[in-house]
């Protein structure tokens, strides 16, 4: 096909371009993974068809019995929803299916789950994200990391290969089941977003190499939490008054973080005198947002370490977590900071 007619085709704005499909945008960025072997992205592919079938469900959630409690609690003591535990089981279904995974860490299961094979990958999820909005139709998420085994295909699971720092992440992203749906995410070339388009079931690129703006005006904290925080948090959130930010909190992490990506802005879940280390879990919550928000230009801490630096000492640990756009995250440590020195 000669250039001019196919740049015609390309421009024409008869048929407009859709953008990139998700499965184009891996097969052409492979050669960007150091173990460019095609597992990962059949992960990747795996994640996406997963989280369509979940879409689905979530939609139309209020047609079908997947509303509510399901009687029992996971390990936080948190009532599991119906919806957390059905996207649990696609999501295990899904990367369980091609033997690339050998082990997954959840949200919704206790301990880790060896798959016993020869598979490369470890894999975090947080299935369904935002629970206490999962029934009044407020937007809910899933978020995935993804890790290199570290002990020899085909032997035991070691704690070694579950309990890695979010700096060894190969790759990680969230789907955000909102007024849209969307699979943001990295594999350390940068962030990128897929809007899927219904009518076709498909992933299309949307929101190429996403970059969070340095500075911002919205604050995301859970101020109904005030009495619990420490001195110091109590006066970041006087001088985010005092500097007129706009306060704005979802209650779903993945929503939240997904609008300060790209408006600008902070979201703390801080340590309070209930959880001394905040409520969110490390491994698959924490780590993924915070290799996001890195790649994006942003920063995550836990208002004195780097995210990404700090050891996991075991599956389900908390830690408070200060993420968004860097001026802010560094405003906020500053305050946190200030009364460790005094
Ligand atoms: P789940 O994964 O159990 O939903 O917990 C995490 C979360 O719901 C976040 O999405 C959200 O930002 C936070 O907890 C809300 O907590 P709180 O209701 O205490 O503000």
């Amino acid at each position: 096909m000669n250039k001019a007619y196919s740049t015609s085709i390309e421009s024409s704005r008869i048929a407009h371009s859709i953008g990139t499909a998700l499965d184009r945008f891996i097969k052409n960025n492979q050669d960007e993974f150091p173990y460019a072997s095609g597992e990962l992205s059949q992960l990747l592919r795996d994640i996406a068809l997963a989280s369509k079938v979940v879409n689905r469900e979530v939609n139309k959630a209020g047609l079908i019995d997947i509303m509510g409690g399901i009687g029992s609690t996971n390990l936080a003591g948190d009532q599991q929803q119906k919806l957390d535990v059905l996207a649990n089981i696609r999501f295990t279904r899904a990367l369980t299916k091609g033997g690339e995974v050998c082990a997954l860490v959840s949200e919704e299961s206790e301990s880790f789950v060896d798959l016993n094979n020869h598979g490369q990958y470890v894999i975090a999820i947080d299935p369904l994200d935002g629970s206490s909005n999962i029934d009044v139709n407020v937007s809910i998420g899933t978020i995935f990391s993804i890790y290199r085994r570290k002990s020899a295909p085909g032997t035991p699971i070691r704690s070694e290969d579950i309990l890695q720092k979010g700096s060894e992440q190969v790759a990680a992203g969230y789907i955000l089941y909102g007024s849209s749906t969307m699979l943001v995410y990295t594999t350390g070339h940068g962030v990128h977003g897929f809007t899927h388009e219904t009518s076709l079931g498909e992933y299309f690129l949307s929101h190429p190499d996403m970059q969070i703006p340095e500075d911002g005006k919205i604050y995301s904290v859970n101020e109904g939490l005030y009495n619990s925080f420490e001195p110091a948090m109590k006066q970041y959130l006087q001088f985010c008054k005092d500097s007129s930010y706009t306060a704005r909190y979802i209650g779903s992490l993945v929503a939240d973080f997904h609008r300060n990506l790209l408006k600008g802005g902070v979201y703390i879940y801080p340590a309070t005198s209930r959880d001394a280390r905040g409520k969110l879990r490390l491994i698959y919550e924490c780590n993924a947002l915070a290799y996001l928000v890195e790649q994006a230009g942003g920063k995550a801490s836990d208002g004195r370490r780097r995210i990404l630096d700090i050891d996991p000492e075991s599956l389900h640990q908390r830690s408070p977590f200060y993420v968004g756009s860097k001026n802010m995250v560094e405003k906020a440590e500053s305050f946190i900071q200030r009364t460790a020195i005094n």
